[in-house]
C-alpha cells in the first residue's frame, strides 16, 4: 500500500496532466485521446515514482528505457515528458502541426526523452525486449518498461516478441497490456477476441498479474512485485477505461481518437474536475 501523501501526489499529477491532455486536444484539432486517458495512470506511476531518469541528460546510457508500444497515445508520453522538464510546455501548444517536433505519434529523434518511436502497432514491444536483452549483454542495471494495447495484441509481432522474452528469460522487462477492451472501431472481443489473455501470455512463459490499472496501490504493487522477478518477464494487464476521467468519453468507440470544441472541452475538464477533486 502507498502512504496516503504519495497517493495523493500522484492522483494529483494525474488529473493536471489528464487536464493539459484535454487542452492540447482542443489546440492541436484530434488526437488519440480515449487510450492516451486510459493508459495515463499507469504512466504517471512510472514517470513519478519508478523511473530512474535524468531529463537533463536524455541519453543517459544507465537511464530506465520506457516504450509506449502503442505509440498513437502519444498525447500522453508528450505531456508527461514536458512536465518531467525535457522540454517546454508551451511547445505543445502547436502539438501535431506542421513544423512542430510532435507528430501524433513521438519521434524519438525530434523529442527527447522519447525512447523508441513508435506507432506501427506490434513493433514497439519487440523494441522494448531488445533494450532489455541489451542490458544484460552490456552489463548494465537499467530496467525496460513497455506498454502495449490490446488491440495491438492482435498482431503477431507481439506474440513473436511474448516468445522470444520467456525463452531467453528477460526478466528485466516489464510490461504492461492497457485492457481497457477497446480497439480503434469496437470492442476487442467483437473485432478479435483475446480472452483469457492472461492465460495466453502464462502459456508463452510470462509471469502475469491482472490489475485495476487506475488504483495506484494496484499498479505500484504490481510494479514492485515484478522487480522481484527473477527468470520470467513480467506481464501486467492492466484492466482500464478508454477515455478514463472524461465522463462523455468513456468506453465509447467513437472516441478513439477526436477533437474538442470550445463547449466539450469545458465539459471535459468539468467532468475531470468533478471526478478528481482537489
Ligand atoms: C500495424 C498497425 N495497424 C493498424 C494501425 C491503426 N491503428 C491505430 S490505433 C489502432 C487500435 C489499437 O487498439 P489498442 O491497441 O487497443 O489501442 P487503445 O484502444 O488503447 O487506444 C489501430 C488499429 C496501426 N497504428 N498500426
Amino acid at each position: 500500500m502507498l502512504e496516503a501523501a504519495e497517493k495523493k501526489r500522484l492522483i494529483a499529477k494525474a488529473r493536471q496532466l489528464r487536464e493539459r491532455m484535454v487542452e492540447v486536444t482542443y489546440t492541436c484539432g484530434g488526437a488519440h485521446i480515449g487510450g492516451a486517458l486510459s493508459q495515463h495512470d499507469i504512466l504517471v506511476a512510472l514517470y513519478y515514482k519508478y523511473l530512474r531518469l535524468d531529463p537533463k541528460k536524455p541519453d543517459w546510457s544507465e537511464r530506465d528505457r520506457f516504450v509506449l508500444s502503442k505509440g498513437h497515445g502519444g498525447i500522453g508520453h508528450a505531456v508527461i515528458l514536458s512536465d518531467k522538464g525535457y522540454y517546454e510546455d508551451k511547445l505543445l501548444n502547436d502539438f501535431n502541426k506542421t513544423g512542430s517536433p510532435f507528430g501524433m505519434h513521438l519521434d524519438r529523434l525530434k523529442v527527447p526523452g522519447v525512447d523508441a518511436s513508435t506507432g506501427s502497432l506490434g513493433h514497439g514491444f519487440g523494441i522494448a525486449l531488445g533494450m532489455a536483452m541489451g542490458a544484460r549483454v552490456t552489463g548494465k542495471s537499467y530496467r525496460t518498461y513497455c506498454l502495449i494495447g490490446d488491440g495491438e495484441c492482435q498482431e503477431g509481432s507481439v506474440w513473436e516478441s511474448a516468445m522470444a522474452a520467456a525463452h531467453f528469460k528477460v526478466s528485466n522487462l516489464i510490461c504492461f497490456v492497457d485492457r481497457n477492451g477497446f480497439s480503434l472501431d469496437g470492442p476487442t472481443e467483437k473485432v478479435m477476441a483475446l480472452e483469457p489473455l492472461d492465460k495466453k501470455f502464462e502459456d508463452f512463459g510470462w509471469k502475469v498479474l491482472t490489475i485495476d490499472g487506475h488504483d495506484f496501490d494496484a499498479i505500484c504493487e504490481a510494479i514492485e512485485a515484478g522487480h522481484q522477478e527473477r527468470k520470467k518477464p513480467v506481464m501486467i494487464i492492466a484492466k482500464t477505461i478508454k477515455g478514463k476521467g472524461v465522463d462523455f468519453m468513456e468506453s465509447k468507440t467513437g472516441w478513439h481518437y477526436g477533437g474538442l470544441d470550445d463547449e466539450m472541452k469545458k465539459k471535459a475538464l468539468d467532468s475531470i474536475q468533478r471526478r478528481y477533486p482537489d
